[in-house]
C-alpha cells in the first residue's frame, strides 16, 4: 500500500484527495493517513490540505521498497526486491539467497553495510545514506570461464546510468572500476558458484559513492562521488533505477552472443585506460605496456615494451597507470 499511495503522489500534478485514495485502496482515512506520516517521517514533503488532500511537494533521498518501486521502470532486474538499513554485506545476503532458490534478477539494497567487500579479501567502505550499495542476482546461460565478462556489462551499465540519472561523464578502469578525473565513484564486485560446465548463479555486487561529501582518509586520495564531481545531490534511486534500465539492456545484448562482440565499441569508448601506458602487476613480477583495449572475451590487451600484444585476464592481475591511479 505503501508504494501505490506513494506512485500516486508522484504522479499527481496537485492534491489528491484522501477520500479517493480510501475508495480507490479500500481502506480506511486512518491507515492512509498513518502511511503519509511515515512517508513524511522518512523525508518527504508532503502537505496535507483539509478539503484539498496530500500533495508531494518535495521527495527524500531513500533506499526503500516503496521508493525503488516507483522509481524502477518495471522490467525483470529488481522485480524482486529486497531493502536493508544495514547489512553485513549485500553481496553476502545475495548469495544466501541464491542458494535459497530466489530467482534472477532478484535485487538486494542496502542503507548501509558493516562488512562490505571488494575483491580479493579487501573492504568496500560503504557509510549510512550515501552512496548505493546493491547486489543483483542473475543466473545466465553462459559458461563458467565467460562469467568475468559480466563485470564488463556492469561497468558499462554504471557509467551510462551515471549519465542518464547526474548528467555526469563517468569512464571504465578496466575490469572493475568506474573512474571520474582518475578517483574511483564505483567498484563491482562479481561472485559466482558454478560447476564444471554450468553456472547456478552469479552475483553482482554494486558500490557507487552518490552524495558522499568527504570520504576517511584511508581512501581519501583514489576515491569520489558523484556529488564531489558534479556539486549537487543526487537522489540515489534515480541512479539504481538508470543502472538496472541500463543493465537489462546491455545484459541482453551479451546474452545474444555469449560474448562482448557487439558491446565492444562502446565499451572501447568508455574505456578510461585505452592508450595509457599501464603498470601490470601479476604474482610473477609487474611489467609495463600499453593498453589497446580489451578483446571480445574480456581480457585487457596489452602491448609490452618488446611489442608483444598480450591478453591480460582480470583475475589474475591488477593494472595501474605509470602516473596515477589510471
Ligand atoms: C571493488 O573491489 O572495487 C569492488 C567493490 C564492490 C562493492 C559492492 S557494494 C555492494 C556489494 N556488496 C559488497 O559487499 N560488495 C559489493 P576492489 O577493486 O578490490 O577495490 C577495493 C578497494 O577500493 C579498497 O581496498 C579501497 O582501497 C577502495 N575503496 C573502498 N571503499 C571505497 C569507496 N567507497 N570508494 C572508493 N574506493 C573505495
Amino acid at each position: 500500500m505503501k508504494a501505490t499511495i506513494l506512485k500516486l503522489l508522484k504522479n499527481s500534478q496537485g492534491y489528491l484527495s484522501g477520500q479517493e485514495l480510501c475508495n480507490s485502496l479500500s481502506v480506511s482515512r486512518t491507515a492512509v493517513w498513518k502511511v503519509i506520516k511515515q512517508l513524511q517521517s522518512e523525508g518527504y514533503q508532503i502537505e496535507a490540505v483539509r478539503n484539498k488532500g496530500y500533495h508531494l511537494v518535495g521527495e527524500a533521498d531513500v533506499i526503500t521498497e516503496a521508493e525503488l518501486k516507483t522509481s524502477m521502470g518495471g522490467g525483470w532486474l529488481g522485480r524482486n526486491l529486497v531493502c536493508y538499513e544495514e547489512i553485513d554485506s549485500t553481496n553476502i545476503r545475495a548469495k544466501k539467497l541464491a542458494e535459497e532458490g530466489a530467482p534472477a534478477g532478484t535485487l538486494v539494497i542496502a542503507e548501509s553495510q558493516v562488512s562490505g567487500k571488494g575483491r580479493r579479501g579487501r573492504g568496500w567502505l560503504s557509510p549510512k545514506g550515501e552512496g548505493i550499495c546493491m547486489s543483483l542476482l542473475l543466473r545466465p546461460p553462459i559458461a563458467p570461464s565467460s562469467a568475468s565478462m559480466l563485470t564488463l556489462v556492469g561497468a558499462l551499465a554504471v557509467v551510462k546510468g551515471i549519465e542518464a540519472a547526474a548528467g555526469l561523464h563517468s569512464a571504465i578502469k578496466w575490469p572493475n572500476d568506474i573512474v571520474m578525473n582518475g578517483k574511483k565513484v564505483c567498484g563491482i564486485l562479481t561472485e559466482m558458484s558454478a560447476e564444471l560446465e554450468d553456472v547456478h548463479y552469479v552475483v553482482m555486487g554494486i558500490g557507487i559513492n552518490v552524495n558522499t561529501q568527504t570520504f576517511s582518509e584511508e581512501i581519501q586520495e583514489i576515491a569520489t562521488s558523484l556529488y564531489q564531481q558534479g556539486g549537487v545531490y543526487v537522489k540515489r534511486s534515480h541512479v539504481i533505477a538508470a543502472v538496472m534500465d541500463a543493465f537489462e539492456a546491455y545484459y541482453e545484448t551479451f546474452i545474444q552472443t555469449g560474448d562482448l562482440s557487439l558491446l565492444l565499441e562502446e565499451y572501447q569508448e568508455k574505456l578510461a585506460n585505452k592508450d595509457k601506458e599501464v603498470m601490470v602487476l601479476t604474482a610473477a613480477g609487474n611489467y609495463r605496456g600499453k593498453s589497446l583495449g580489451i578483446h571480445k572475451t574480456g581480457e585487457l590487451l596489452v602491448q609490452r615494451e618488446d611489442n608483444c600484444v598480450v591478453r591480460v585476464a582480470s583475475g589474475e592481475v591488477s593494472v595501474r597507470g605509470i602516473y596515477g591511479y589510471v
